[in-house]
Order: C-alpha cells, then structure tokens, then sequence
C-alpha cells in the first residue's frame, strides 16, 4: 500500500497541467474526461451535438463573467466559440477557438453575446451559424461562417443573413436535401434556406400552435421514422423546461406532444438543448448551472441518454451527474458524479473559491454510492483513490448487479487529502456497475481510479 500526500500529489499535478498546456498549445486540443457537466475547465452552455465523420462533435456557447469593462454586469457575456468533440464520448477534446465576435465583419465586436450556435455540413462544407448583436443596428441577428472542417477554422461571411432577426439557429436539412433555418425571437420562427445555405428562399413565417404563453425559445428540429420532432425550452411555470411538437413535415403543422425534461429543481433558470442518434443510441445534449450554482449565467453542458415510446413520443429524461459513455476502470473515475447514492451520503465542492476542481463525496458508516458502467478490460493490481478518511475506514467494491463483493480494502484515518493505493484481489473481466460501501468509519472520497 502507498501514501502520496498533499505537497506531492500538488506537484504531480502541476507538472500533468503543465503537459496538458504544452499539448493544448502544440496540437489545440485538450484531453478532459467525462460525465455529467463534460466540460470542466469553462463554462460552456446551448449545446448543439452533431455527428461528422464518426464523432460527437459539440458546439456550444462559451459563458463567461461579465465585468465592468466586459458586457453587462449579472447578464449572459460570451465573447467566442469553442468546439469538442468525441468518438467514445468520455473523452472530449477541445479543438480551442473557432470564432471570435471581434473577427465578425458585421458584429459589434464589444457584444458579448456570441449566444446559442448550430454547425451543419453540407457537400463537404461546414456551415457554423451564430447569433450576435450587430454594429450597426439594435438587437440580434444571425450570421454564417464557412468551414472545411468541423473543427474550423471557420470564416464569417460579410453580412448577416438577411430577413433574419432573432437568436439560437438551428439548421435542418431533410432527405431531398432542402435546408431549413428555425429560429427563436417572440416566437419560433421557421424559413427554407437556399442551396448556398447562406440566404433564406422563402418568407420567414412563425411556427403555430405553439405554447402562447410563458417564454419560448431555443428551436432543435430532429427527424427520426418519419416524424418531425420541434423541440424547444419553454416556461410553462417558473424556468425553461425542454417540451416537443411533432408534425409530419419540417414546416409542420406540428402538435404539441410533451415534455422531454422537466424545469431544474435548483432554478437554473435557462435549459437549452439538442438531440443527436449516435451508434444507434439517441443522446440529448443540455446544460445546467452545475460548476455555478449562485450564479445562473455561468452553465455548463450536459448529456443524457434518451429514448422513444413504441409510438413515436419520447420518454422523459432524468438529469444524471453519470451521464453517458463507458469509462475504462484505469480511468479516474469522479464517482461523486454518480448513478445512485444512499440518501445520507454528501456532495462537496472540492474548492468552494474554485469550483472548477470539481466535487468529492462524503461517506459514514453503511454510506454507498453507485457509479454504472465501468471496463474492467483486464485485470487490475490496486485501486488508487484521492481520500480524506476521518475515521479508519473499510470499503467494500461491489457488483451492483449481483449484489456481489469484488474487493475489501481498508483505508487508515489521516488528517488530510491524499492520494492511497490498495492491493486488489483478481476481478474477472466485464463491465460493471460499481457500488462503493462504507461498511465502517468516516471518509471523503474525490475519484478512483484502478492500476495494473
Ligand atoms: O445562452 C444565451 C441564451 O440563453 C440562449 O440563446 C438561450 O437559448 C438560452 O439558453
């Protein structure tokens, strides 16, 4: 068994930082692992997930603080655009800036409202479309940059499109190839686009027999066996909850079928979202206040699985800390983004001052927690974990399913984090879901992560 304390898991850190920096400024990409949010170096919100050429790639908005110098004070302030992306959607790589409001000809380059985006390819193109508040006119419109990859660079063309005034595109392009643009202002707007996919071809109408009350915004317009899915966030009571229409065309006339998730019991007060079919599973993508939670305008983006009824209508999600994707077991694993938990065990912010570094979870006796879908793709020697044991403690690792005991290990009480090691016994190949049981004392635990 082995100790690291503190100072060196401090330094060893520092030095794994300084690798990520000089990967990211050497490749542009960053290595960040997943669950739920699966961004957490940024704040980054209005996911829209696309799938180009065999990858997840997600473009969202980019939150950060407005400052006295920097947009309005307590409001939304974002400045660019990142893209990242995924094939086993546990590992995300940023492919860092693809757009910045002050390289948009016709934008106020001081908007700070680079807000919800949408990125479609088309003949080998990729159309990245954007809302932001222009130079020389009030409100907001939409723009277009053109790119030869989906992870840019992206080029702005030099004018907005034109009889488009509002926020969050979204772009859907049907089988027979025609696109559309919907869009949100008042109400959804909808309008066909032209073959440059730059210009609109048709008049822009507003989508009826939509909810007239409460605020609505946020189009996702999805095809799947032959039903046209309208998604949007909508008010109906305090916060956005995500609610759908379905129709029989892209330009309806369209039902208002039900609710996809329900408004947040922690009064983030925006949702915004998109749905994606990926290895034949159906994602949908979202965001929450999670590394904010005082301040709602700083969200961070999520993603759950989602899945249909037999007839067409979708099941509602429930929001996970999980999340998606299997982790491999020699992965740190951040269990207190967990599956399930006994009611007594406690979430914690590792740094309330620095929020980025993210949660650990506190256990007393018989506390468990449950954390799904892990790869045990060989056999492990220990499990490593960062701790802070109060008590001397004994853990159980359980198959969840089973309700069987893979290993026991003892943790002894110290006065601080550490990062500990155990010794395992054989566990058999497979991927498990993980109960972790506090069978006696008091500790915290921040991630595992199991070593040959
Ligand atoms: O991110 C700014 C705005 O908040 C988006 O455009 C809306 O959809 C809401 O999420």
């Amino acid at each position: 068994m082995k100790k690291t304390n503190d100072k060196t898991f401090g330094l060893e850190l520092q030095l794994k930082y300084s690798y990520v920096l000089i990967v990211t400024f050497i490749l542009g990409v960053q290595f960040i692992w997943a669950q739920n949010p699966l961004i957490r170096d940024q704040y980054t919100a209005d996911p829209t997930a696309r799938v180009f050429n065999n990858k997840v790639y997600v473009y969202p908005s980019h939150d950060i603080m407005c400052t006295e110098e920097k947009g309005r004070l307590g409001w939304f302030c974002m400045e660019d655009y990142h893209v990242f992306s995924s094939e086993d959607l546990t590992t995300w790589n940023d492919h860092g800036e693809i757009l910045n409001q002050k390289d948009v000809p016709w934008a106020d380059a001081e908007g700070y409202s680079m807000w919800a985006p949408d990125c479609v390819e088309k003949d080998g193109k990729y159309y990245f479309y954007f809302p932001t508040k222009p130079k020389d006119t009030e409100g907001f419109t939409i723009g277009v940059a053109i790119g030869d990859n989906p992870e840019g660079p992206f080029t702005p063309q030099e004018k907005p499109i034109a009889n488009v005034n509002g926020i969050d595109p979204n772009v859907f392009i049907d089988h027979d190839g025609q696109a559309y643009l919907y869009w949100s202002g008042r109400y959804i707007h909808m309008a066909k686009l032209n073959a440059n996919m730059t210009e609109l071809a048709s008049e822009p109408s507003i989508i009826a027999n939509l909810p007239e009350e409460g605020h609505l915004e946020g189009p996702f317009m999805f095809e799947r066996n032959g039903k046209y899915y309208l998604t949007y966030p909508h008010v109906e009571n305090k916060t956005e909850r995500l609610e759908y229409a379905i129709g029989d065309s892209p330009m309806g006339p369209f039902q208002v079928t039900g609710v996809i998730m329900d408004e947040s019991p922690t009064g983030c007060w925006t949702n915004h979202h998109s749905i994606v079919d990926y290895k034949d599973q159906w994602y949908l993508f979202y965001h929450h206040n999670d590394l904010s939670p005082d301040f709602d305008k700083n969200r961070s983006i999520r993603a759950d699985s989602l899945s249909f009824n037999t007839d067409g209508t979708i099941k509602k999600v429930i929001p996970t800390l999980r999340g998606i994707g299997i982790n491999k077991a020699s992965e740190k694993l951040q269990i207190d983004r967990y599956s399930a938990k006994s009611t007594a065990a406690t979430l914690h912010f590792n740094n309330l001052q620095n929020t980025f570094e993210g949660w650990n979870i506190a256990l007393k006796q018989n506390d468990w927690v449950q954390y799904n879908a892990v790869d045990f793709d060989k056999t492990y020697a220990s499990l490593a974990m960062r701790v802070n044991a109060t008590k001397k403690s004994q853990l159980q690792i359980v198959d969840a399913t089973n309700n069987t005991i893979l290993a026991e290990i003892e943790i002894p009480a110290n006065t601080g984090w550490l990062e500990y090691e155990a010794a395992l016994p054989q566990i058999a190949t497979a991927v498990y879901d993980l109960k972790l049981v506090l069978k006696t004392g008091e500790a915290s635990i921040d991630w595992i992560r199991f070593k040959d």
